[in-house]
């Protein structure tokens, strides 16, 4: 009997966080499937993603420790999800922990510790005072410009 492990997420700017727990949990048994959140049901997470469903479903389905994708439209699809998948396992990183106990009545629930440092809000922050950094130097350029055409102007 095949034992199946599945688990959600946004999975957005696919990073080695994603990457490391996706080994973790395929290692735990012998299929794992990932349900991968619609971009609606991004919007009720408060979260808006840089790639589209159909990109971050591509890019997690490419991953060798990932055998299948589907889209994640609600909070409660996850018990139809276990027995759809015939899962034993439900599992996810333990920033969640506790969240989804209830789903003990139908499979094992465990969650396995984060990586730390990285994150996809922390890369969107770096990535966005990265082209603060350009916008200041071009300010402090204007300026210079600026300082030598009043030399040039005096009368
Ligand atoms: N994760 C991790 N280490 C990180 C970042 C994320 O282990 N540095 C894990 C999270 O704990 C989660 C999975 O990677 O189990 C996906 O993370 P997100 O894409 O942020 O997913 P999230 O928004 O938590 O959505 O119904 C459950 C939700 O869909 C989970």
């Amino acid at each position: 009997m095949l034992k199946i492990v599945i688990t959600y997420g946004t999975f957005d700017l696919f990073h080695v966080g994603h990457i490391r727990l996706l080994k973790r949990l395929r290692a735990l048994g012998d299929q794992l499937v990932v349900g991968i959140s619609s971009d609606e049901f991004n919007q009720s997470k408060g979260k808006s993603s840089f790639f589209s469903y159909e990109e971050r479903a591509e890019i997690v389905n490419a991953c060798k420790y990932v055998d299948k994708v589907f889209p994640e439209n609600s909070w409660d699809q996850k018990v139809s999800d276990i027995e759809k998948y015939g899962a034993s396992i439900f599992a996810m990183g333990d920033d969640w922990e506790g969240k989804f106990d209830h789903l003990k009545e139908f499979c094992d629930v465990l969650y396995l510790a984060r990586t730390e440092d990285i994150s996809t809000t922390d890369i969107k922050k770096k990535l966005s005072k990265f082209d603060q950094d350009k916008i200041n130097d071009l300010e402090s350029a204007l300026y210079d410009i600026m300082d030598i055409v009043k030399t040039l102007t005096v009368k």
